[in-house]
């Protein structure tokens, strides 16, 4: 058999190594021939795909799949070679398909979906389809049966130092790794590496949780750091962005990561969760920066305590946890990277804004205690986590997602996956201005320190016309802001488009 991966473009976005369909790749190494396409490189992806189709025998296209803007290439390409090349079988892994399994199956030309890890799920599918077999016998997979999906079995997480190392130099047949390594805030060649899968935690608003279930596996640091250096030594990569879900779980394993990682001069970023790192020894936090790590990213959520248990967020985190931590990052120079979710299910439209307006004080706040402090600000975009409070709410609220997949790329679907306007019943129009008017105002007070391109007059410049509105909490319709950012600044928001 042989394979083609698609890694769909990922919008405006400077390219990072596509780990998802790399990962995928790393388990057909010299077991399947495949052919990997990358949408962030190619203008056109269409012709590519195509030519590959009608030349090289290909018996199965497989896509990886995120909600947003990969959606747009995902879908009408999927669809077009289902009508041009019907014998192709479809694969989707990925967020999306494996929280939308229903949609995406019943589209008709999505054949099969890997619900999680991929490794040992997809070259059990193919020879299971070149020998005939039993599909409901491959793991972490969902087909159609009656029209209706149907998973099958979940088995526990592989460990990942078992997994293969991942096939960098095949890539590099495709397209040259250097193109990958982008320029960032972090250094002038960044990569992007995944060390581990999961997260041991269930938020209710996060699509790891349907598919990950509160399982959380991590490479060893000797495995990190062994792939670490290639990427370095061969191509000369100065940086690292960790795209783990959850990289900071394990104290031990962050602080020996650092041990070995420290000699390299690197700079580097990862994810992890505030309660979990409050609960480091400064002697840790110190090794870590010490050793190059400059930023980290965590899910602050909200100032509310009780907003906190709506969303099953779990372990000990708390409004007074956040401040605290945040002037223990400001004395060990890492700067934290809060993410919020604004705009969850209230008792009342009153309760709803009331909320929203406590917890851009509650950013102001932090603002004053770690200046530095970086803000990405996310509408709650409700993700079906089954059986949580958040969920059953929004349900009783009357969200619906879309019924078809060309539903999901509709205009207005498209924000919802960005989580800018969520649709949700109870958002109003007046509560959305004001999230994005406070936005606004905020990047223009304090612009990301992840914006390379700006120069220091231009944040003065801006910082100073953005005071009185930030002091006076005077947010409503700031044009002249806008203005400024979009035209003058064109602000990079990294959220969007990565760092
Ligand atoms: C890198 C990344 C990006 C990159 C894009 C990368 C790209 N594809 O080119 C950037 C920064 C652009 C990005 C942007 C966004 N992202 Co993003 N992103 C990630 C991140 C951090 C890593 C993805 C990755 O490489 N994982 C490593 C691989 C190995 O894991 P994997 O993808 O799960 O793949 C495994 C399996 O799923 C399966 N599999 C996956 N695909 C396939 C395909 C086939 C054929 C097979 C057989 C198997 C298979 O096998 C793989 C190996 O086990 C994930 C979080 C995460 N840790 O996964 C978020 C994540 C996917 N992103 C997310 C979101 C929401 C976004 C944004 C919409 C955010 C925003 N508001 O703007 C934007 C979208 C805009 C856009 N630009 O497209 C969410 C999706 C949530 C959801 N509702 O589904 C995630 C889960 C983060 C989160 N925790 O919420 N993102």
């Amino acid at each position: 058999m042989k394979i083609l991966l698609f890694n769909p473009r990922a919008a405006k976005y400077k390219y990072r190594i596509p780990n998802s369909i790399l990962a995928v790749a790393s388990v057909l190494e010299g077991r399947y021939e495949y052919i990997i396409v990358d949408g962030n490189r190619e203008t056109d992806p269409w012709p590519v795909i195509e030519k590959y189709l009608r030349t090289e025998q290909i018996d199965v296209f497989g896509c990886t799949v995120m909600p947003g803007p990969q959606l747009k290439q995902a879908i009408p390409l999927t669809r077009r070679i289902r009508e041009t090349f019907p014998e192709v079988v479809t694969v989707w892994g990925g967020y999306f398909p494996a929280n939308h399994p229903k949609v995406c199956l019943q589209s008709g030309y999505v054949d099969y979906i890997i619900n999680g890890p991929g490794e040992a799920a997809f070259p059990q599918l193919l020879r299971t389809l070149e020998n005939s077999g039993d599909i409901g016998q491959v793991p972490n997979l969902v087909f159609l049966r009656d029209n209706e999906p149907v998973k099958t079995v979940k088995p526990p997480l592989p460990d990942q130092d078992e997994l293969p190392d991942l096939p960098y130099d095949s890539l590099n047949r495709f397209y040259d790794i250097g193109g990958y390594l982008g320029k960032t805030f972090l250094g002038n060649r960044t990569a992007a590496y995944h060390s581990s899968v999961g997260c041991p935690f269930t938020c209710s608003f996060c699509a790891v949780v349907p598919v990950y279930e509160a399982r959380w596996k991590g490479q060893s640091p000797d495995k990190i750091y062994r792939h670490i250096k290639y990427l370095k030594d061969e191509h000369g990569a100065d940086a690292i962005e960790f795209h783990d879900n959850n990289f900071f779980v394990s104290e031990k394993r962050a602080v020996d990561f650092a041990r070995l990682i420290e000699k390299e001069n690197m700079r580097w970023w990862g994810e992890a969760r505030i309660d979990t790192m409050h609960g480091y020894r400064d002697s840790s936090l110190k090794k870590l920066r010490d050793a190059g790590c400059v930023m980290i990213f965590f899910g602050a959520e909200t100032g509310s305590d009780e907003v906190l248990k709506k969303m099953d967020k779990g372990g000990t985190q708390s409004a007074g946890q956040i401040k605290e931590f945040t002037a223990r990052l400001k004395r060990v120079d890492i700067i934290p990277e809060y993410s919020f979710v604004l705009g969850l299910p209230g008792d009342s439209p009153q309760a709803v804004m009331e909320q929203i307006e406590a917890d851009i004080g509650f950013i102001k706040e932090l603002k004053l205690i770690n200046p530095a402090t970086e803000i990405i600000l996310y509408l709650y975009s409700p993700v079906a986590v089954e059986g949580s409070e958040l969920y059953s709410r929004t349900r009783a609220a009357g969200f619906r997602y879309p019924r078809t997949l060309e539903e999901w790329i509709a205009p207005q679907w498209e924000q919802f996956d960005l989580r800018r306007n969520p649709l949700t019943p109870w958002l109003t129009p007046a509560m959305v201005r004001l999230i994005q008017d406070f936005e606004t105002v905020l990047n223009a007070r304090y612009p990301t320190v992840s914006d390379t391109k700006l120069s220091n007059w231009q944040r003065r410049v801006v910082r100073e016309l953005s005071g009185w509105r930030y002091r006076l909490n005077r947010f409503s319709h700031p044009w002249e802001l806008r203005l400024l950012q979009s035209r003058w600044l064109r602000y990079r928001r990294p959220e969007m488009e990565g760092f």
